[in-house]
């Protein structure tokens, strides 16, 4: 059975970017509501319910037909979410390491390039999705978006940070505002967390 991880922080850590009740809801109900449907989906499928939810987005195709969409959409929900939770901190705004800045240089011309463009997925991303900074097999990073609860693991490729794009992330606070979510939300990134994931 997959479960719901704890945050590392209380629901109030990341005001005023994020106002408690929106992580409330988003935490408890959408995540909670994707480990609840994966769940379901795999019920029965012994075989599937011992693998990790990134191993089942790796193997898509290994999944049955009829329950392929469910496993793409809330194993995507869930790893994305788990994810989400664990790159922000609020402990206030917190500088990229130098060793992160030179991947920033390297990749992408340096650190505002690199958060021009990932802003640009973010606000282009049409309807539901996420902007993405990913790793991909050679270890060179980019920046794209998928729609839905599309994970860049799908594609072979290493998630690093994700923004959640979903209304359900900020419309409580910033109803169509989205531009100024994604401005702020630069604000509570755990930048030592994303440089973990680069090793
Ligand atoms: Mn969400």
């Amino acid at each position: 059975m997959h479960q719901l991880p704890k945050l590392p922080y209380d629901y109030r850590s990341l005001e005023p970017v994020i106002d408690a009740k929106t992580m409330e809801i988003h935490h408890t109900k959408h995540h909670g509501g994707y480990v609840d449907k994966l769940n379901a989906a795999l019920e029965g499928h012994h075989d599937l319910l011992t693998m990790s939810v990134e191993n089942l987005l790796a193997n898509l195709d290994q999944v049955p037909a009829e329950i392929q969409l469910a496993v793409r959409n809330n194993g995507g929900g869930h790893a994305n979410h788990s994810l989400f939770w664990t790159s922000l901190q609020g402990n206030g705004p917190q500088e990229p390491s130098e060793k992160l800045m030179s991947a920033f240089k390297q990749f992408f011309g340096g650190f505002d390039n690199f958060k021009n463009e990932f802003t640009q997925h973010a606000l282009n991303r049409f309807g539901s999705g996420w902007a993405w900074l990913v790793a991909n097999p050679d270890n060179q990073l980019l920046v794209l978006s998928t729609p839905n609860q599309d994970s860049p693991i799908m594609d072979g490729l290493k998630p690093i940070l994700g923004l959640d794009v979903w209304e359900h992330a900020y419309y409580l606070q910033y109803q169509n505002r989205r531009p100024e979510y994604v401005e702020n939300w630069w604000q509570i990134v755990n930048w030592a967390e994303v440089e973990k994931r680069l090793e």
